[in-house]
């Protein structure tokens, strides 16, 4: 609550000086003032006012930060695991963002208390900084909110930014293209749904966790994991196995994190960050569009008007669309 207040008075509001602008805002990100940090990700999330100031400013400063992806089903020990990380990586004096994306919390809030208490332990050190957040309906949805907030934390001079993202659905799957290498973290189980999982895990690993390999089982998962994994770009992911708990395997996994790192050329990384740019920009004017369409459409009852000449026949959703289409951009467009 006193850090809710403190936000308020620094970067929340109104100040003697007037309102603080988005520049404010960026200059402080800038300098690394953490209040300004998680005022600025909260601003861009929601779309507020100063948002387009801020990310013209900063997307012209990051470009640094490593980004690592942390994907993997509930329960798996992700969050366990980032924590190891953040002590190995501190111990190198890198500073450590984490983003905790949590599609889930909504429901129960449980997994993000989870996170808030195991990560706690790093909570006050200067070096790094933890934001979770859950998809509360962002415009454009979860991967856009985490795109922006890496944004931020790599303008803040964070050195790396682990992003932790349960199960493989799309949304994790747009999270891990955001990331410049992924780390899938599993744990020994059995199932059919695990395997369907793991087919979509299966894609996107560049490293591969067996976590809780202390439980009986471990040694079969790992092997049946080795076998699956398959070489991509000359790179064969190796299969790792931890006990994130103890933190047990941390050195090794920090080995294959710097292997990975280091045979990234910039010209590979060029490319992954055109890429980067390129689903941006579409995924901007993708929201862009639906904005205008929610503007122009709904408000004034187009939308009924033309979903009742559609039922009684005197259109079709194709045709309509394309009078609509033309009505929003003002161009005549194909039928
Ligand atoms: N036995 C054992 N348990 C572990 C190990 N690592 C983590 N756990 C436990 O597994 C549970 C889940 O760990 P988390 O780190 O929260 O897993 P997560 O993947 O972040 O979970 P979600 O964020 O909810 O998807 C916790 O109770 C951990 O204490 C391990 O190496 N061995
Ligand atoms: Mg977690």
């Amino acid at each position: 609550m006193v850090r809710m207040e403190l936000q308020k008075d620094k970067y929340g509001g109104q100040t003697g000086r007037g309102v603080l602008t988005g520049e404010d805002l960026a200059e402080g990100v800038l300098k690394g003032d953490r209040l300004a940090i998680s005022r600025t990700i909260t601003v861009l999330e929601d779309n507020l006012q100063g948002s387009g100031s801020i990310y013209r400013r900063l997307s012209r400063k990051g470009g640094n930060a490593f980004v690592v992806g942390i994907a993997g089903p509930p329960g798996a020990g992700k969050s366990t695991l980032i924590n190891c990380l953040i002590k190995e990586f501190r111990a190198r004096n890198s500073k450590v963002g984490v983003v905790a994306v949590d599609p889930s919390s909504i429901i129960t809030g449980g997994a993000l208390m989870g996170d808030r208490v195991r990560m706690l332990e790093h909570s006050l050190d200067a070096g790094v900084f933890i934001r979770s957040m859950a998809s509360r309906g962002n415009l454009g949805g979860v991967s856009t909110a985490t795109r922006k907030t890496i944004l931020v934390l790599d303008a803040a001079g964070y050195d790396v930014i682990l992003v932790e993202t349960v199960g493989v659905g799309q949304t994790e799957l747009d999270v891990a293209s955001l990331a410049d290498m992924t780390i899938v973290v599993l744990m020994p189980q059995t199932g059919d749904d695990v395997q369907a999982m793991k087919a979509g895990l299966l894609e996107i690993g560049d490293v591969f966790v067996m976590n809780k390999a202390e439980l009986e089982g471990a040694d079969r998962a790992v092997l049946q994991l080795v076998l699956s994994v398959k070489e991509r770009n000359g790179w064969k992911p190796p299969v790792l196995r931890m006990s994130a708990q103890r933190c047990a395997g941390v050195k090794e996994l920090m080995e294959a994190i710097g292997k990975f790192r280091e045979r990234i050329t910039p010209e590979q990384m060029l490319k992954v960050r055109r890429g980067r740019a390129r689903d941006e920009l579409v995924q901007s004017l993708r929201s862009k569009m639906e904005e205008l369409m929610e503007e122009r459409l709904t408000g004034d009852g187009t939308l009924e008007r033309f979903a009742d000449l559609i039922l009684a026949g005197r259109s079709d959703p194709e045709e309509a669309s394309s009078k609509l289409l033309s009505r929003i951009f003002k161009v005549k467009s194909e039928n």
